[in-house]
C-alpha cells in the first residue's frame, strides 16, 4: 500500500497535505482557505480508504463468507476526519504536519459538517455499529438515504425552538463516491394485474413510474483494521431530466417538475423521532431504501453465487433497525416470486432466513401502522403480498391460539385498515432482538407477548453500547491518555480492560488528574457558552447536564421543575447552604410536536428568571444549549459532572447517552430505566443516583393511583408551588397562557389520566436524590472516587461487545483474517 499512499511519518502527511492542496485547490499552504485545507487531509486519508476499500472487496470476494446487511433510515455519522485519522493511530502525526504547516488542527476539524443524517439514539446506534463491525473485521454494509438536508439545525429565539434546514452538502461531501454503473430503479403506484404465461400465473405491472436508486458509497474505517466498509446511502433521481413532450410544446415550468416532485424522496430526513406522523413521502422513503437495497443484494448475490438463489440465507443476512425499512420482507418476497421465478413456500423459506429485526421503542405512538388507503395505491404489488403473509399468519395463529380472537387481532399485520410494521417483521424475522435487559422483558412480557410465548428461542436481549474511540479517546483525549498511562491501551479494543482502573478509585493521584481534566473540560465547555450564548457560568459549580431529544417522556420538565424549586428555596432564604449548579439543557423537539416545543420555551423562560435574579447570586445558572449534534455532544459529554438519565420507567428503550456520560466518569442521577438498569448492576447502587418508581410500579399506577395525583398536589407545598408558577407565577407574565398546557397535562393528562409520566408522583424522590447529589459533590474524595468508578465500570457498553453479541447469536459472521 505504500507505493500508493504513504501516511506513516508526519512528515510525509506534511508533504502529502501539501500536494493535495496543489492538486485540488491550486494553492500553497500559506494561501489556503480553512475549508480547503480540511479537504486536502480528508482526501488525503480518503485515498488511503478508498484503497483499503478495494483490497476489501477483493478478499470478501475470494473469502466467499456471509455478509451483513445493516439497512436503517438513520445513521447519525457525525463527523469524520478525526474519525478516520484516529482509527489509522496517526492522530499525532496529522496535528504535528498541521502544526509544522503553521495551521490549528482544531479549527480543521471543526470545518467538517456533521453527516446528521439521523434523529437521536437509533440513528447514532447505527453509526457505532458500522464503526465496531469494521473494527471488528466483520464483513458489512450499511444502507440508507443520502438525504440532501439532514436533520433541521436548531435555533433559539425569544426561548423558542426555531427550524432551519441542514443543507450538509452544501461545500460538497469528500468522504462519497457516486457510483452511477450501480444505480437501480425503483418503481412506485400503477397497479397490478395477473396473467398467464406458458402455464404459470404471473404477475403484470402496469402504469407505474419509475425513480432511479443512484448509491453514494461512504467509506467506513474500524480502529487499527485493515477492512474499510462502507455505508451505501440511495439518492433518488428522475429517470429523464425533463419531460420533453412538455419542454417542446414550451412548458419549461411542468417540463422539470415531474423531476422536482421524483426527486423529493431523499430530500430530507423526517425530524420525528418516536412520534410518526404517517405521512406518504415517508411510506416512499421507506419502500425506496427497501426496494433498492434487497434489489441490490439479490443482484450481488447472483453476480457471486450464480442465479440459483436457495443458498441465499448462508451468505446474506439483512438486520432491519426497527420497523423502518420493514418493506425489506415483502419486497424481498416479490422480488424472489416475480422476478426470480419462485413460488410462495420457497421464497418465503429464504425470506425468514435472512432477516432479523430490533426494536427500539416500545412508546405506543411510535410504533409505524400505515393505513391501507395511503399503502395500496403507492405499492399495490406489495399490498398483495403483504395480504397474504397476512393471510397464512391467521392461518398458523388459528392453530397455536385456537378460538383466541383477541390474540389473532393483535398479532395480525392488518387490521382496523391498517398495516402494523412491527407484525410484518414478527411474522417474517428469525431473531428479535430488545435493546437492554428491561426492554427485551417488556417487549417479550407485554408488548410483542403472543410472539414471544409461541417462539420464545426467537428473542434476544443484547444491550446497546458505544464506541469508546469517539466517545472517550476522541472527545476526552486528556482522560484517554490519563487511562492509557495506568492500564496500557488495550481497552481501546478490549473493553473488559477498563475493569483494570477500578483500584485506581482509591489513589489519590488519579483521582486528582481526573478531575483536574473534567475542569479543562468545563472550561472550555464555558467558554463556548459564554461566547454562544453570552452566559456566565460558575467554572467550579457542578455541570448537570440532561442532553438528548426533547420528549415528555424523557422528562425535561421534572428536571425544570427541580430548578424552580432550588429557585424558590434560594429566594426565601439566601443565605442556605447551596452548592452551586450549572443546569445545562441540549434537545431538539420534533417541529410537529407542540408541546415538546412548549417544554423548550419552558425551560428558556425559567433560564431568563434564574440567570437575571441578583437576589440567588449566581448560584444556579440555567443554560440551553442550541442545535444538539453529535460533535456538540463530544463537547458536552467529557464537560458533565452529572448525567441526567431520568426517563419515566419502562419508556426509555435503553438510552445510549447514559453510556457515555459513565465512561467519561459524569455520575448519574436516572431511574431504573433501559439500561440504567444494567448501569447500576455494573457500578453497584452506591456509586449511582438512582430514584423514582420503577417499570412495574409505573404500570400500576396506570390502572389505578389517579386519586394519588391529587394527593401530592394538594400535601406538597414546594411541588404545588412550582406547577402554579407555570400558570400564575413570574414565568407566567411573560404570556399567561404559555405553559398552561404543560400544567394541565401533568395534573389532567390529555386522556383523563392524571400525570401520565409520572413526573408528580416521582417529584419528591428526585428532589431529595438531588440534595444527596450536592452534599456528595462537596467531598471530593468520595465524587471521584465513584467517578472513577463509573469509567472503570462501563466497559460492559461498548458496542464491541454488543457486535460481538449480535454476532455470536445472530448473524454468525467470520471475521476476516488478512
Ligand atoms: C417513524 C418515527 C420514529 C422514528 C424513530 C419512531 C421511532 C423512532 C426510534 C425508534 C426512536 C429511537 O431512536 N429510539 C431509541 O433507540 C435507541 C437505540 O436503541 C435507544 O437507546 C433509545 O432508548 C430509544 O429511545
Amino acid at each position: 500500500m505504500d507505493t500508493y499512499i504513504n501516511l506513516d511519518s508526519q512528515s510525509s502527511i506534511k508533504e502529502g497535505i501539501i500536494r493535495k492542496l496543489l492538486l485540488e485547490f491550486g494553492k500553497n499552504p500559506e494561501d489556503a482557505s480553512p475549508q480547503q485545507i480540511y479537504k486536502a487531509c480528508a482526501l488525503l486519508v480518503r485515498d488511503n480508504m478508498l484503497y483499503r476499500m478495494a483490497q476489501t472487496e477483493k478478499k470478501d470476494r475470494q473469502t466467499k463468507g456471509k455478509k451483513l446487511y445493516y439497512i436503517s433510515m438513520e445513521f447519525l455519522m457525525g463527523r469524520s476526519l478525526a474519525n478516520n485519522i484516529l482509527n489509522l493511530m496517526k492522530t499525532d502525526e496529522f496535528k504535528g504536519a498541521l502544526r509544522d504547516l503553521n495551521i490549528d488542527p482544531d479549527m480543521t476539524l471543526d470545518q467538517e459538517e456533521d453527516a446528521g443524517l439521523g434523529n437521536g439514539g437509533l440513528g447514532r446506534l447505527a453509526a457505532c455499529f458500522i464503526d465496531s463491525l469494521t473494527t471488528l473485521e466483520l464483513p458489512a454494509v450499511g444502507c440508507s438515504i443520502r438525504y440532501e438536508y439532514g436533520l433541521f439545525k436548531q435555533l433559539i429565539k425569544e426561548g423558542k425552538q426555531v427550524e432551519v434546514p441542514d443543507w450538509w452538502l452544501e461545500k460538497g461531501n469528500v468522504w462519497e463516491v457516486k457510483r452511477p454503473e450501480e444505480q437501480i430503479q425503483v418503481k412506485l403506484g400503477g397497479n397490478v394485474e395477473n396473467i398467464w404465461v406458458d402455464g404459470r400465473l404471473k404477475v403484470k405491472y402496469n402504469n407505474d413510474e419509475t425513480i432511479i436508486a443512484m448509491p453514494y458509497d461512504f467509506p467506513i474505517s474500524g480502529y487499527g483494521s485493515k477492512r474499510v466498509n462502507y455505508l451505501r446511502l440511495w439518492q433518488a433521481q428522475a429517470t429523464e431530466r425533463m419531460d420533453m413532450k412538455a419542454f417542446n410544446r414550451g412548458d419549461h415550468v411542468q417540463a422539470i417538475a415531474k423531476k422536482e416532485t421524483d426527486e423529493l424522496i431523499s430530500k430530507v430526513l423526517y425530524p420525528e423521532d418516536n412520534n410518526p406522523e404517517g405521512k406518504r413521502l415517508r411510506l416512499k422513503q421507506e419502500y425506496f431504501l427497501s426496494s433498492a437495497t434487497i434489489q441490490w443484494i439479490v443482484k450481488e448475490y447472483k453476480a457471486d453465487y450464480g442465479d440459483d438463489l436457495k443458498g441465499l440465507a448462508d451468505r446474506v443476512v439483512i438486520h432491519i433497525n426497527d420497523t423502518h425499512p420493514a418493506l425489506a420482507i415483502p419486497e424481498m418476497m416479490r422480488i424472489l416470486m416475480d422476478e426470480e421465478g419462485l413460488g410462495w413456500d420457497n421464497a418465503w423459506s429464504i425470506v425468514t432466513k435472512t432477516f432479523a429485526y430490533t426494536n427500539h421503542t416500545v412508546m405506543s405512538e411510535a410504533l409505524e401502522k400505515w393505513p391501507i388507503y395511503l399503502f395500496k395505491p403507492l405499492l399495490p404489488r406489495l399490498y398483495s403480498i403483504i395480504v397474504e403473509i397476512n393471510q397464512r399468519l391467521m392461518e398458523r395463529l388459528s392453530r397455536t391460539y385456537p378460538g383466541d380472537r383477541k390474540k389473532h387481532e393483535y398479532m395480525a399485520i392488518i387490521s382496523h385498515n391498517q398495516i402494523n410494521m412491527a407484525n410484518i417483521c414478527l411474522a417474517a424475522s428469525f431473531a428479535v432482538n430488545g435493546v437492554s435487559g428491561l426492554h427485551t422483558r417488556i417487549l417479550i412480557d407485554d408488548i410483542f407477548a403472543d410472539y414471544a410465548k409461541a417462539e420464545p428461542e426467537r428473542f434476544h436481549a443484547i444491550t446497546n453500547g458505544i464506541t469508546f474511540r469517539r466517545w472517550l479517546h476522541h472527545a476526552n483525549p486528556d482522560y484517554s491518555k490519563l487511562i492509557t498511562s495506568r492500564i496500557g491501551d488495550s481497552w481501546l479494543r478490549d473493553s473488559k480492560e477498563l475493569s483494570r482502573l477500578k483500584p485506581y478509585a482509591d489513589d489519590g493521584e488519579f483521582r486528582w488528574l481526573l478531575a483536574e481534566i473534567r475542569q479543562k473540560n468545563k472550561d472550555r465547555l464555558a467558554a463556548y457558552i459564554r461566547e454562544k450564548h453570552g452566559i456566565e457560568v460558575d467554572r467550579h459549580s457542578i455541570f448537570d447536564v440532561q442532553a438528548k431529544r426533547l420528549h415528555e417522556y424523557k422528562r425535561q420538565v421534572l428536571n425544570a421543575l427541580h430548578i424552580l424549586y432550588l429557585y424558590n428555596q434560594l429566594i426565601k432564604d439566601p443565605d442556605m447552604p447551596f452548592v452551586p449548579r450549572t443546569f445545562i439543557f441540549a434537545a431538539k423537539a420534533a417541529p410537529g410536536y407542540t408541546r415538546a416545543k412548549q417544554i423548550i420555551r419552558l425551560i428558556n423562560s425559567i433560564g431568563h428568571l434564574v440567570n437575571n435574579d441578583p437576589r440567588i447570586r449566581g448560584k444556579i445558572k440555567l443554560v440551553f444549549l442550541e442545535n444538539y449534534s453529535v460533535s456538540l455532544a463530544e463537547m458536552l459529554i467529557p464537560a458533565a459532572d452529572l448525567s441526567e438519565q431520568i426517563s419515566t420507567a419502562g419508556k426509555e428503550a435503553s438510552g445510549t447517552g447514559n453510556m457515555k456520560f459513565m465512561l467519561n466518569g459524569a455520575l448519574t442521577i436516572g431511574t431504573l430505566d433501559g439500561a440504567n438498569v444494567e448501569m447500576a448492576d455494573l457500578v453497584g447502587n452506591e456509586n449511582i443516583y438512582i430514584f423514582g418508581l420503577r417499570a412495574d410500579e409505573v404500570n400500576l399506577r396506570y390502572d389505578y393511583g389517579s386519586e394519588e395525583v391529587q394527593r401530592i398536589y394538594v400535601s406538597d407545598n414546594d411541588l404545588h408551588q412550582v406547577l402554579e408558577q407555570l400558570v400564575n407565577g413570574p414565568l407566567a407574565d411573560l404570556d399567561k397562557e404559555a405553559f398552561r398546557d404543560i400544567y394541565q397535562s401533568l395534573l389532567f393528562g390529555d386522556y383523563g389520566m392524571p400525570d401520565p409520566y409520572m413526573v408528580i408522583r416521582d417529584f419528591r424522590a428526585y428532589v431529595e436524590m438531588q440534595a444527596r447529589v450536592s452534599r456528595e459533590y462537596e467531598k471530593p474524595d468520595l465524587w471521584w472516587k465513584k467517578a472513577v468508578l463509573n469509567t472503570a465500570a462501563a466497559g460492559f457498553f461498548s458496542s464491541d461487545r454488543t457486535i460481538e453479541q449480535y454476532n455470536e447469536k445472530i448473524w454468525h459472521l467470520e471475521a476476516t483474517k488478512w
